[in-house]
């Protein structure tokens, strides 16, 4: 840009963060304030992208396209405003504008509060994959749910987690636009009433239902600098006025006000369970709820596009299930087609089944939903209905391509019997859907030859892999300036869109100038997080440590116990002073357990008493030092990934359907100790397995270890420095105050069989700790493993995941 264009640009983004700060806040511009000029300078970088949005919108209708609708309970965006000042390409010139008024940039950025609408990885997926379809110019929408309370706020108060209200609302989001128009009603409870039509069929409808309103609340998500901005739309509940009426009616002001507080309930609160779904009425009705006011959406558009029949649905919508919880959709669009739409069955089921398509993105066997049929008969009567209609005609066909196979026709009903009548939903999206796919290689083959064989066996079609993706946007240009300028430095820009370009960066992982480069850039942000950790903990740790990372969700498949016995042994060998010397290491913990998980929460706790031990020992010093940085969310992950060396990765093998921090690690430049699971398989095969600490037993060696008797004793009886850890634990070493408050940790690993291998895997995990030390003490090696885990990382991108969505699974072609 000429100078001149550039002082135009800033001093018009200066007179409208003033002239917001003024008319849109009604606060004083002077003196400056962070607070009044942050939100000044989100209204102004709003107005720019708002522009850009509106125009996206009207392309899509000019090009009459067919349409993603990613539908999902789940969204973790991070913060908006960095985001959106890169995507736009403004970044240079807002920094200079705010700093005309003695601000930083930066500083203002952190005053924005993470919106929390998720829990792990499948919500951080959806907003990767929002992001990719903006950027890759797919036509989509996302759709999900606006909580007024996302992921609880997590403070550790004596080592334990405790858990706060995330009111991240209380001040109005200028990024979250109501619109008080689109507004739907959706209705519970009831009965099905069956009636005769005027051709003397028999027709179903809902009655006396309970209504509450959905409104649309939309929150703009651009694409990387192409002008091209899509919509995520997030419902919120409010109370439907003619309930309120009808009470009002009848003389109860009181029971008016209730039904109408408790009609809001619906979007009050995120479920914070990761991977363990609660069967509460209350989720049920979250379900249904966006699902029903999406699909009134996706029928009013398309409506508009004059459609000739609905034959043509599956040519101008394509609907993909985040995971099963969305689900009940297929229901939904089966009563819209035969209930309001009068459509015969067959023709219906034809449509809805082009319609949908269902990712998994977990094997564990809690975590596959199920409702009782008896709530789900209660909250949505014709629904139910409909769930047993569909699975008729499915058993039916089971039954015809496979006669006499009882067993077949049990196993893939969606209705479950035992333990009593339940709808199985996994069953239901498979049944209901024309692809299912899995998140990762290996997950996917589990997936078709394990979890959902019989299914595989009749719709063998159905299947696919698409392997997860992250965004380069927010997972390396945003979150690691310092290594985006180095990359662009030798092989351009062109990477930050075009993700295998990183692959250029390989001649360069010997150059001894460019590692000096690299290594500087990597110290660099080691420091940045040091002076994050001494900020927020109070903790000072060295920067030229070894900087061992474990940061997810608190899960005992992702094994973080696993981790923390590696740490004891360290401890324990440090204390010994014995044998070869290690490198000085920092290892951080950062995660949320679910409420009620009591074990996972026991983790935390040891995580906490580890830390609180080993860094007060002067026999250990700055050698060794644990960290656990609470409330985990996206931008922490932003701040710790690039300074981070060694990605722990470490779940039981079969069990982490793909995992993406691990992605984002390697992106980064870290280097992954970790197991043959998830989409570490193939990072490993793209890295090189040479780059790459592998240990333990794969997902055969598991599972037949699982099937002959696996006898957690003998290993800990035969290993001295497993013992030592174990009876440390089990004693109180940890925890003089209650010499018994971890023994429920050991009793899960030594009496109650270790369902997660830990023992079984922990020898080889230690020996591979020490491989890495070795490494780590080679900088130079080190260093070019680093560079060639970047260059190789090009595959991960989301652009690439939501390319093969849209080309083999939606059917879309990016827009022109
Ligand atoms: C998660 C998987 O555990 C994780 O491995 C994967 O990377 C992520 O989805 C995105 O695909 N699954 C869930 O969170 N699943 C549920 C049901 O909570």
């Amino acid at each position: 840009m000429t100078g001149q264009k550039q002082n135009r640009t800033v001093e018009a983004l200066k007179d409208d963060i003033q002239r917001h700060v003024a008319l849109t806040l009604g606060s004083d511009p002077f003196p400056p304030r962070k607070e009044h000029y942050y939100l000044g300078l989100c209204y102004t970088v709003r107005d720019r992208l708002v522009e850009k949005w509106l125009d996206t919108q009207r392309s899509y209708y000019d090009a009459i396209t067919k349409r993603v609708y990613y539908m999902s309970l789940e969204f973790l965006p991070g913060q908006f405003l960095m985001n959106y000042i890169q995507a736009l390409g403004l970044e240079e010139d807002c920094r200079e504008a705010v700093r005309d008024f003695g601000l930083d940039l930066d500083d203002l950025a952190e005053e924005e509060w993470n919106p929390g609408l998720g829990n792990g990885g499948l919500g951080r997926l959806a907003s990767c994959y929002m992001d990719s379809m903006a950027t890759c110019r797919i036509p989509g929408y996302g759709y999900g749910i606006l909580y007024d309370y996302g992921i609880f706020y997590q403070t550790i108060v004596n080592g334990f987690q405790q858990e706060g209200a995330d009111n991240w609302l209380r001040q109005d989001s200028p990024w979250v636009l109501r619109r008080g128009h689109f507004m739907y009603p959706v209705h519970f409870f009831g009965r099905s009433e069956s009636y005769r039509d005027g051709a003397g069929q028999e027709r179903f409808r809902w009655v006396d239902t309970e209504t509450v309103m959905a409104m649309a609340c939309d929150i703009m998500v651009p694409g990387h600098r192409n002008g091209n901005v899509t919509n995520m739309r997030l419902w919120k509940a409010i109370s439907s006025r003619d309930f309120e009426l009808e009470h009002f009616n009848r003389g109860d002001y009181i029971g008016a006000v209730q039904a109408k507080v408790e009609s809001e309930n619906i979007s009050k609160v995120l479920y914070p369970n990761d991977n363990s779904p609660v069967g509460r009425e209350l989720r049920l009705r979250q379900q249904y709820f966006f699902v029903a006011a999406t699909f009134q959406d996706i029928m009013r558009r398309f409506r508009k596009n004059n459609y000739s029949s609905f034959d043509c649905l599956p040519e101008q919508v394509t609907v993909q299930l985040n995971d099963t919880h969305p689900a009940i959709g297929i229901a939904e669009l089966m009563r819209i087609l035969v209930d309001e739409e009068s459509l015969v069955w067959e023709r219906a089921w034809d449509i809805c089944r082009r319609t949908f398509a269902y990712t998994n993105h977990t094997v564990l066997p809690e975590a596959l939903e199920v409702w009782p049929a008896e709530l789900l008969g209660r909250v949505l009567p014709r629904h139910l209905q409909i769930i047993f209609e569909i699975n008729h005609h499915f058993l039916e066909g089971v039954r015809r391509q496979f006669p006499g196979r009882e067993d077949l026709v049990r196993s893939v009903s969606i209705i479950g019997e035992d333990g009593g009548k339940h709808v199985r939903m996994a069953h239901l999206a498979i049944v209901g859907s024309h692809a299912v796919n899995g998140v990762a290689a290996l997950h996917s083959r589990i997936i078709r030859d394990k979890l959902f064989r019989d299914f595989a066996l009749i719709m063998p079609e159905k299947f696919t892999n698409v392997t997860n993706g992250i965004t380069p946007r927010r997972w390396l240009y945003q979150c690691n300036p310092a290594l985006s300028e180095l990359i662009s430095s030798v092989i351009g820009e062109k990477w930050v869109t075009d993700l295998s370009r990183l692959e250029e960066l390989a001649p360069y992982a010997d150059d001894p100038q460019f590692q000096l480069r690299w290594q500087e850039v990597r110290r660099r942000n080691k420091k940045l997080l040091a002076r994050y950790v001494l900020r927020k903990l109070g903790l000072g740790i060295n920067p030229s440590t070894l900087f061992d990372v474990h940061i997810k969700r608190i899960h005992e498949y992702k094994r973080q116990l696993l981790n923390v016995l590696h740490v004891i042994t360290l401890y324990n060998r440090l204390r010994g002073q014995n044998g070869q010397p290690h490198p000085p290491r920092t290892v951080f913990f950062a995660g949320k357990a679910a409420p009620g998980y009591q074990q996972a929460k026991l983790i935390i706790k040891l995580i906490n008493s580890v830390a609180q031990v080993v860094n007060a020992d002067p026999a250990v010093g700055s050698v060794l030092k644990v960290v656990f940085l609470p409330n985990y969310c996206v931008s922490q992950a932003e701040r710790i990934i690039p300074a981070a060396d060694l990605s722990q990765q470490i779940s039981t093998a079969g069990m982490e359907a793909s995992g993406t921090g691990n992605m984002k690690f390697a992106l980064n430049g870290a280097l992954t100790i970790g197991t043959l699971d998830g989409a570490n398989v193939e990072i490993r095969e793209a890295v090189g397995e040479e780059n790459f600490f592998l240990f333990g037993r794969t997902e055969g060696e598991v599972e037949t270890l699982r099937r002959e008797g696996y006898d957690p004793r003998e290993i800990y009886e035969q290993s001295l420095e497993l013992k030592k850890a174990l009876d440390m634990i089990a004693t109180g070493a940890f925890s003089p105050e209650a010499p018994g408050l971890f023994r429920p940790i050991v009793d899960s690993l030594l009496s109650h069989g270790d369902y997660y291998m830990m023992l079984a895997d922990y020898e080889d995990y230690i020996k591979v700790q020490r491989r890495v030390e070795d490494a780590y003490l080679d900088a130079a090696g080190w260093t070019r493993m680093s560079i060639l885990n970047t260059a190789h990382m090009g595959m991960f991108s989301s652009d690439r995941a939501v390319m093969e969505y849209a080309s083999n699974i939606w059917k879309v072609a990016p827009l022109p």
